[in-house]
């Protein structure tokens, strides 16, 4: 049987679960449609009152919110409380248009570090432990998600933020590090380094918390073996707190939502039908006791399948299995979501026209992304165009855009097959999504 974090709460009968998160939303949309316009806006469009919520069967009554909505009421549309109240903000990456900027109140963060403690001590974690966190910190939310779980844990927290494996691998040797938290292929490439430069018996780590982008069984295997770990899977994204929604337990075999704060659905995403338990369909959110930022009935884009299977660790939280892909074109690339949109913008912006493919891999263990565009016949016409300062250009409009470094080939006019349907401006070599 498991380790918790909070038994009783994890380990809750259903019936009880059920109840509980009835009264957090009942109260939940009280709180949203007394201090949130846009709620109480939606809400009386939809002829829904605070009072038809009776309880998580009245869910389905309430609107969706996407995306979108999330850009229109940027930045403040959708506080819950005076700015006054909150102590923090973390973002998604990206530009303004698309970016998620997210509020927590003191409470908010006491929530999300509870859930992400919940994970550590479901990966083995206890104040004993050293725990080595090389998610980025900022206003990314794995470092911080991370941080604040292992300051509640009790355990030694090293932030060391991403990047610079020499100095990751001399305080993991040093400070004798246990638990690894970073990204999948981070972990991975960490794993080749300690391989091929003999330090596996080095190091002492024992279990790993790897998340916020996309990985396979295999490669999971492929870092359990070559760091001689247990490797957890942890899910989240910024609108609805960051890491730790949902978590893996001992039995590896999808990720524990945590319900007494989040209230998962399936839908369909073409028509937005509730989907029974076991039908793959993308995943809402709806944050019962979040204030500051309180997403309700959130539209996650993520495609997956719920169960309510009984855990042999003792959790009666519903689990869902590792996403299965996304209902729109957002990828995870280097740990950083892109839209091919942002791509486009910087095209257009730069005078190309539409004509153009991205092409993602991986290369060992780390992510490239390449982007070919045409130059227009202007461009092609005229013999003074410098192709290299061209892309040069392209390449700073991209990193600013985007935070990552991306290899630009500006080609001939008609060198990209074009399409007759939608065009497929993405090649995703990388085959991350499983089922
Ligand atoms: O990636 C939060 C996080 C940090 C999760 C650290 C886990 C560990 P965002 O940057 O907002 O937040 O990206 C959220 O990343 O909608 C998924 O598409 C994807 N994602 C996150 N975790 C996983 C995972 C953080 N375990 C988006 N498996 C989500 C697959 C994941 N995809």
């Amino acid at each position: 049987m498991g380790n918790y974090f909070q038994k009783d709460i994890e380990t809750m009968p259903v019936e009880e679960l059920k109840k509980l998160q009835s009264d957090r939303l009942v109260e939940q949309v009280k709180h949203v449609y007394a201090n949130v316009q846009f709620y109480r806006e939606r809400m009386d469009e939809a002829g829904i009152k605070p009072e038809d919520i009776k309880g998580v069967e009245d869910l389905h009554k309430l609107p969706f919110i996407n995306k979108d909505d999330l850009r229109d009421q940027y930045p403040y549309g959708l506080l819950g409380v005076p700015l006054s109240e909150c102590v923090r903000i973390q973002s998604t990456s990206g530009t303004t248009g698309r970016r998620v900027v997210a509020f927590y109140t003191q409470d908010d963060i006491d929530v999300w570090d509870e859930c992400c403690a919940r994970a550590i001590v479901a990966a083995g974690g206890t104040k004993d432990d050293v725990v080595h966190v090389c998610y980025g910190y900022g206003l990314f939310t794995g470092g911080p998600g991370l941080n604040g779980g292992s300051h509640k844990v009790g355990s030694l927290t090293l932030p060391m933020s991403s990047g610079n494996t020499e100095r990751q691998l001399q305080f993991m040797e040093d400070l004798g590090s246990t638990i690894l938290c970073c990204t999948p292929s981070y972990a991975a490439n960490l794993g080749e380094t300690i391989t091929e430069r003999g330090l596996k018996d080095k190091i002492k780590l024992k279990a790993g918390i790897f998340g916020a982008e996309p990985w396979t069984e295999e490669m999971r295997h492929n870092i359990e073996e070559t760091l001689g770990i247990k490797a957890y899977d942890i899910y989240g994204l910024t609108e609805i707190s960051g890491p730790g929604v949902s978590f893996e337990c001992e039995e590896q075999a999808g990720m524990h939502i945590q319900e007494d704060h989040f209230i998962p659905e399936i839908i369909n995403p073409d028509t937005g039908e509730v989907l029974p338990e076991g039908e793959v369909g993308e995943l809402v959110f709806t944050c019962i006791t979040k204030k500051a930022f309180p997403l309700m009935r959130y539209r996650t884009r993520d495609l997956c399948i719920l169960t309510r299977k009984k855990c042999s660790c003792g959790r009666t939280h519903i689990r869902m299995r590792k996403p299965m892909g996304r209902s729109d074109d957002m990828m995870v690339v280097k740990g950083v979501n892109v839209f091919p949109s942002q791509i486009e913008t910087v095209l257009l912006n730069q005078g190309y026209q539409a004509n153009y493919q991205i092409v993602v891999d991986r290369i060992g263990n780390s992510d490239t992304i390449e982007v070919q565009v045409e130059k227009t016949p202007e461009m092609a016409a005229d013999t003074a165009f410098d192709v290299a300062a061209a892309q040069k250009q392209i390449v700073a409009g991209l990193k600013s855009m985007l935070g990552i470094g991306v290899n630009v080939k500006v080609v001939e006019p008609r060198t990209i097959e074009r399409s007759e349907g939608k065009a497929k401006r993405v090649i995703d070599k990388r085959n991350l999504y499983i089922g």
